[in-house]
């Protein structure tokens, strides 16, 4: 749910392997007109293939680097030595630049979409809860649509049997106007059960997105810590309660600190109802609970970006902490957090807005 695609990744429409046809759109893009948006398409479904296919992560992040950088690239590329100029593009990128220019297509990304079980893998791994590594299993087994997987709904787990099900919902992006809804009504009820509940929603929609691919909730609660103990029901009682409202209506795995579900705006006026969406909510430690909210808001490269620069000033950030190195490299006792303001400040960075973190 991260790339940044202009349109559908043409990989998807492989023959054979398609959806329901009219429900192609993939979720894995948003509008975005660039005068390099050929470029940025090609990389961006050679990434796809290297994560998903050839399972090679770092040309998986080499790719969407590049990707991301020409994306910011404000005028119309002319060969791959003006690309190979950026932070991000190497002499291989270049030469596929090149090519694409010249020939207006590659061959290396027409021999991937002929390939049959390429582009099964990559279309498999569109359902939520099928990964990879299941994706070549059930293709090696000929299972590779979704009509064979409807067939053999006896080979997916509960998480990948619920993708199955809503496999179109899930596809479709959540305008900024229905998150919005969906905020209110989680955050309302949220507060309801305890007001001293802290809940923020991150994600490309605390970037300030105009649409997202699913919802993040981050909740926390002054009585729990990492010192303290356990306190699952923090997190329990208000999937409760929102199962309750009817707002979340499956369970895709609940753990004591993280909900994985569905939910669903109730329906218009006029009667029709709202696509099932993604949700995740995670009950985080109060003492972490900033560095939890800094990570999930990214987005992923910001984050890759931020962590560069911590290690530079002798830090080392994750999801739930920042510590300082010591001069052997071994990190020390984490830090005291209040803010997400807090975390820049120490590595020095001037404070970077939600909005200004796209990467
Ligand atoms: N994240 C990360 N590294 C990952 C996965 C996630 O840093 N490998 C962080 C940054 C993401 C955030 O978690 O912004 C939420 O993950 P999503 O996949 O939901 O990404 P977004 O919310 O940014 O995009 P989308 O609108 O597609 O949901
Ligand atoms: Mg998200």
């Amino acid at each position: 749910m991260w790339l940044r695609l202009r349109r559908v990744w043409p990989l998807f429409r492989a023959s054979g392997v398609g959806a329901d046809p009219g429900a192609a759109m993939s979720k894995r893009k948003a509008p975005q007109e660039s005068p390099n948006a050929g470029i940025t398409d090609f990389l961006s479904e050679l990434a796809n293939y290297e994560r998903n296919v050839s399972r090679a992560v770092h040309k998986y992040n080499a790719y969407r680097k590049a990707a991301s950088v020409i994306s910011k690239y404000p005028s119309k590329i002319k060969s791959g030595a003006e690309a190979r100029k950026l932070e991000g593009v190497g002499a291989k990128i270049a030469e596929k630049i090149d090519e694409f220019l010249s020939t207006g297509k590659l061959r290396k990304l027409e021999k991937i979409r002929q390939d049959d079980t390429s582009s099964s893998i990559n279309f498999l791994t569109r359902v939520s809860g099928i990964g990879p590594s299941a994706a070549r299993k059930l293709v090696d087994e000929g299972i590779k649509t979704l009509e064979d997987l409807r067939k053999n709904e006896h080979k997916l787990n509960h998480h990948q049997r619920i993708g199955l099900k809503y496999f179109d919902d899930f596809e479709k992006r959540i305008p900024r106007e229905e998150m919005l809804q969906m905020q209110e009504i989680a955050l309302e009820e949220v507060k309801k059960l305890d007001s001293e509940y802290i809940a923020t929603v991150c994600g490309s929609f605390r970037r300030g997105a105009e649409s997202s691919g699913d919802m993040d909730i981050l909740l926390t609660h002054p009585s729990f810590t990492s010192e303290s103990t356990k306190q699952p029901k923090l997190l329990h009682q208000v999937v409760e309660q929102l199962e309750k409202i009817h707002f979340v209506t499956d369970t895709l795995s609940k753990g004591d600190t993280k909900f994985m579900g569905v939910c669903q705006l109730p329906n218009k006026e006029d009667g029709t109802n709202y696509p099932y969406r993604r949700i995740d909510i995670r009950l985080i430690p109060k003492d972490q609970y900033y560095c939890g909210v800094l990570y999930f808001t990214g987005s992923d490269l910001f984050n890759k970006n931020m962590r560069t620069h911590a290690l530079e000033m002798g830090f080392t950030i994750n999801e739930y902490t920042i510590r300082p190195l010591g001069v052997t490299g071994v990190a020390g006792e984490p830090l005291p957090v209040d803010s997400e303001k807090d975390i820049f400040d120490y590595i020095q960075w001037k404070y970077r807005e939600p909005k200004e973190r796209s990467e």
